[in-house]
């Protein structure tokens, strides 16, 4: 992503949060962290393992941050030591931000039925989706009442989306979690939400079989014929993450330049390539 001005405020002045899913510049939990370290948020982040700490270190103290805690989503003494950690430096907290997704290679080719095994879905399941059950449970522990949270989704939750495949069911499990953590820290006033963001270059997203087409598809038949925008994903983790997002609890929230809403491509080239 070129150098980006995310809009400066204090709508998040006074607010402390954990970001989870960092892994380099091109993350979209780094667009996120971005976006709520310009409108005044305290973030502390974590990152999957030593090898991206010289990535994610220069990243956090660029914006003031020097929590950083090594946090494996399926090692259950770092997912301890991280919330622990957080309790001990600042005692409460006001957001988290869940940006993790894995599912073995081998199981995002090919045919869904034929090439899903039971170790994939467990393991799919387990860091794509539990993970947020998990981290939600940590984090509503040491949060303030009126607190909020956001994971990330995909589209690929709600149709078929050629070798998605288990992290599309991993992804319908993750916002069916999305909404009854939502019911459960509702009466605290926690508001619990999900953002579905179109397809972004980042690294989860190299190497994609069909990355190619799946680009090039995505602007071609979207509503706004264009890419998203990691911006635009940061701007409505801002709205979700801030007190603008009063009363929004248990949302599935799309920023995919409408691609989503589209049934039939309209005039414009995928149109045309039918002529
Ligand atoms: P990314 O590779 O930058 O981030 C994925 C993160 O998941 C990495 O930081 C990685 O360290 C972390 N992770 C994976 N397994 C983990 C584990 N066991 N423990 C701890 N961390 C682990 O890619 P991204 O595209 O920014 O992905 C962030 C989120 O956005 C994911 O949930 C992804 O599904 C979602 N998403 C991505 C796109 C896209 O096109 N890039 C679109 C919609 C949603
Ligand atoms: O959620 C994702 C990707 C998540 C992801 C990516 C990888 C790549 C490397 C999960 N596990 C792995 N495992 C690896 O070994 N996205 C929304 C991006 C994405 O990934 C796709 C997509 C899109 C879009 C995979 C196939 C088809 C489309």
């Amino acid at each position: 992503m070129a150098e980006q001005n995310f809009p400066t405020g204090d709508l998040m002045k006074g607010k402390r949060g954990l970001i989870m899913g960092v892994a380099n510049k091109n993350s979209i939990a780094w667009a996120i962290a971005r976006q709520l370290a310009a409108q005044g948020a305290e973030i502390a982040f974590t990152y999957q393992g030593e090898a991206l700490l010289r990535r994610v270190k220069p990243l956090a103290e660029s914006i003031g941050s020097d929590i950083l805690v090594e946090c494996d989503v399926t090692d259950d003494a770092t997912m301890d030591n991280t919330f622990a950690t957080l309790k001990d430096k600042w005692g409460k907290i006001d957001f988290l931000v869940h940006a993790i997704a894995f599912a073995g290679k081998d199981q995002l080719a090919g045919s869904f039925v034929d090439n899903t095994t039971r170790e994939g879905f467990k393991s799919a399941l387990d860091i794509s989706a539990f993970s947020f059950v998990d981290a939600a449970r940590r984090a509503s522990e040491i949060m303030n009442d009126g607190g909020a949270m956001v994971t990330l989704t995909y589209l690929g939750s709600e149709r078929v989306v050629p070798n998605y495949n288990v992290m599309g069911v991993a992804k319908a499990a993750l916002e069916a979690c999305t909404r009854y953590i939502a019911a459960d820290l509702g009466p605290r006033s926690i508001r619990v939400n999900a953002i579905s963001a179109g397809p972004i270059k980042t690294l989860a997203a190299a190497g994609i079989g069909s990355g190619r087409h799946m680009f090039k598809f995505n602007k071609a038949a979207s509503a706004m014929q264009d890419n998203t925008d990691p911006m635009g994903v940061a701007g409505a983790a801002l709205y979700l993450l801030s007190d603008l997002g009063l009363s929004c609890t248990g949302e599935t929230h799309h920023v995919d330049g409408g691609f989503h809403a589209i049934g039939m491509p309209q005039e414009g080239p995928l149109r045309e390539a039918m002529e």
